[in-house]
């Protein structure tokens, strides 16, 4: 059995819905950031890195939503969450999520998120230079409705966690960014995302 460890509303909903979308048989464990609980004993023994997710199978903990996503799709094949036939496909598709990972999820991290919480002139330009980073996906990450293009993937999920965060921070101005909030809502219309969302106590945004 499978075993997510998560925070609400936080990164992890990522590997929580790909999980959901692929019909997996799995449970999950709720770590409270905010009282700390990433950096009891309990949970360092799960990921020494004090993040969450982290994702318990048969052989061993698999961290990064990155590698998880890509895990459950290759295990759930007949969910199609990857194109697992096209080493090129797949590849820009770990690209796109290698992208989230490394930049967009650190520049709105910093933004909204820093302890202690950034204020007056540092909040601006962290603010400016994560919409640079949402511009980017807007105007040219994307290949269509879904980031992938015609077919939903493992990373629309994931784009999603970044632009709730912007929607709900009111930073996805709806003239600057209309793919965006348009892959937003059709993310967020998906039943395995309501049941998610549902399940970790969360509403749509
Ligand atoms: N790139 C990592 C990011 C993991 C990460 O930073 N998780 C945050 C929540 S969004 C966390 O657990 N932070 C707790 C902490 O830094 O103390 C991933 O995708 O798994």
């Amino acid at each position: 059995m499978l075993k997510l460890y998560y925070s609400p509303g936080a990164c992890a909903i990522a590997s929580h819905i790909g999980l959901e979308e692929a019909g997996a048989t799995y449970e999950v464990e709720k770590i409270d950031l905010r009282a700390g609980q990433q950096r009891t004993p309990e949970y360092l023994a799960i990921n020494p890195a004090g993040v969450t997710p982290a994702l318990a199978t048969p052989r061993g903990v698999i961290t990064q939503n990155a590698a998880i996503l890509a895990y459950v799709a290759q295990t759930h094949p007949d969910a199609r969450l990857a194109d697992l036939d096209d080493p090129f496909a797949f590849a820009r598709l770990q690209a796109f999520n290698g992208w989230l990972a490394s930049s967009l999820h650190p520049a709105i991290g910093k933004a909204l998120f820093s302890r202690p919480p950034l204020e007056g002139p540092a909040k601006d330009e962290a603010i400016q230079i994560a919409l640079q980073k949402y511009d980017l996906a807007e105007n040219h990450l994307l290949a269509g409705a879904w980031v992938m293009g015609a077919d939903h993937s493992m990373a629309d999920g994931y784009l999603m966690v970044f632009t709730r965060w912007a929607r709900q921070a009111g930073l996805l101005d709806l003239a600057r960014f209309p793919k965006l909030n348009a892959h937003l809502d059709l993310v967020q219309s998906r039943p395995a995302v309501q049941r998610v969302l549902n399940a970790e106590g969360l509403a749509a945004v």
